[in-house]
């Protein structure tokens, strides 16, 4: 890969101007933001824009606009054969589409494709697009080939894989995330801490991050802020310093040993699995040239303010805060999560009114016009992990795209589910293909977009397709 890295950063560096076009999400944003520091040290004029989706009638708009170079990030590996003929280079970590060379095979030949397309991608190179790399890390592999100078981008590389949900159970990068996680730490952008795992630590008081806990859940705690003041104060546990609310990087090391031993104890003593005891701690990333206390102190959160930017369409905003904005920038980053954060709420609520469907092979609901497709996987994410459904069935969510003219299908399974054969980037783009649409992402994240009416008809098709995966 670096190998590769080297030959696009040379590329890149013939060019005097490159249009970045990236994915909308923590990821792509982040891998813009690498990609548009980087051309700036670089002394290139550069454009950025960030789309949903690179379907036929954006490639053909990129087409007509003829750029010099065009420099996609955190997309374009699943366009590849749609993409000839585009002056471009590709930075991404999704599957590449079935029209490619496989991804395995004589390395010669793979390598000697992807040296007449100019793509990183670690599917090429044998790597998990999931776990080890993201598309920011593709993206730093190259800026970091530009000039030794972005050795400190590494930090937004953690984020995006943070964002796109790389960390292995334990909070872990694994793979090649962990060779930037060191560039990142020698650089001194980001350290590493073992510490619980639960959201929030920088920016909620303690009380908080036990109320909203949902991965794991925590038993009599979660949605229950009353019993989770209770629960601090019987632990002997101040809530606040002065006046002001203590949040978990304020508590000291013995109170934190206290309130992770209790909620393992509370936790085993109402049978959940061990593993949900287990995941409460783990790696954790943290910022030290952020200001303790904010959102931007700690990778899983600085990740999720770049999420809510993404689903609201701001993606420029949230790379204004990359790129250091701690004003005007940061401040309307915040008021969108805020925003995103209620739809959320209202949504959980809306799936709880109508309940979720089980079928002999995955679960499902549909989100009709009342959950957003921007945020039907998270929401569909949020479900298999509140501990109220059964998590040995992966989910599949429906959400009328008004936008896009059809049905939004995101699926979410867990990594029990995928060890055993389970590959939900498979089954949405096989099944909507099979219906005219189109699909794919990741094994155990994936999303599709299919004609409406066709639901049912889906999901016998995905029914069919998960039992020949895990059988
Ligand atoms: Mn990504």
């Amino acid at each position: 890969m670096k190998e590769k890295a080297r030959l696009i950063s040379d590329i890149i560096l013939s060019k005097k101007r490159v249009h970045i076009v990236s994915h909308i999400d923590a990821d792509g944003i982040t891998s813009a933001s690498i990609a548009y520091r980087a051309l700036e040290r670089a002394g290139k004029e550069q454009t950025v824009e960030f789309i949903k989706q690179l379907d036929e009638s954006k490639i053909q708009d990129i087409r007509e606009q003829n750029h010099e170079m065009v420099w996609f990030t955190d997309l374009g590996s699943g366009q590849l054969s749609s993409l000839k003929g585009v002056n471009c280079v590709i930075t991404d970590h999704h599957e590449p589409d079935g029209d490619a060379p496989p991804s395995s095979g004589d390395r010669e030949n793979i390598l000697s494709y992807c040296n007449t397309i100019n793509e990183l991608n670690p599917h090429r190179y044998g790597l998990d697009g999931a776990k080890e790399i993201s598309g920011a890390g593709t993206t730093y592999l190259v800026a970091r080939a530009m000039s030794e100078e972005n050795k400190d981008l590494s930090k937004l590389a953690i984020i995006g894989a943070v964002g796109d949900l790389q960390t292995s159970e334990d909070g872990r990068l694994v793979g090649e995330n962990r060779q930037i996680l060191e560039d990142s730490i020698e650089e001194g952008v980001v350290e590493k801490r073992i510490d619980t795992t639960l959201y929030g630590l920088a920016s909620r008081p303690i009380q908080k991050v036990l109320e909203y806990a949902s991965d794991p859940v925590l038993p009599g705690l979660t949605g229950d802020e009353s019993n989770c003041v209770n629960f601090l104060v019987k632990n002997d546990i101040p809530l606040k310093k002065n006046d002001d609310w203590r949040n978990w990087h304020d508590l000291l090391k013995e109170e934190k040993r206290t309130i992770l031993s209790e909620l393992v104890k509370r936790i085993l003593k109402k049978g959940y699995p061990s593993e949900n005891a287990r995941s409460l701690i783990g790696e954790i990333y943290i910022f030290p040239g952020e200001e303790k206390g904010t959102m931007l102190y700690q990778a899983k959160e600085f990740s999720t303010l770049l999420n809510s930017c993404g689903r609201y369409e701001k993606g420029k905003i949230g790379m204004k805060v990359c790129l250091g904005d701690r004003d005007e920038y940061l401040e309307k980053a915040k008021k969108l999560l805020l925003g995103h954060q209620r739809t959320l709420v209202d949504c959980l609520d809306y799936v709880e009114s109508i309940g979720v469907e089980e079928r002999e092979y995955f679960q499902f609901f549909h989100g009709e016009d009342r959950i957003p497709d921007t945020v039907i996987g998270t929401v569909a994410g949020m479900v298999l992990g509140s501990g109220e459904i059964d998590r040995k069935l992966p989910i599949f969510a429906f959400a009328n795209s008004h936008e896009r003219d059809g049905i939004k299908v995101s699926s979410r399974g867990t990594k029990q589910l995928v060890d055993k054969g389970l590959d939900l980037s498979d089954v949405m783009s096989d099944c909507a293909k099979e219906l005219g649409g189109e699909g794919g992402g990741h094994d155990i994240a994936a999303g599709a977009l299919i004609p409406e009416g066709r639901e049912e008809e889906f999901l016998d098709l995905v029914g069919k397709k998960i039992q020949s995966q895990m059988d």
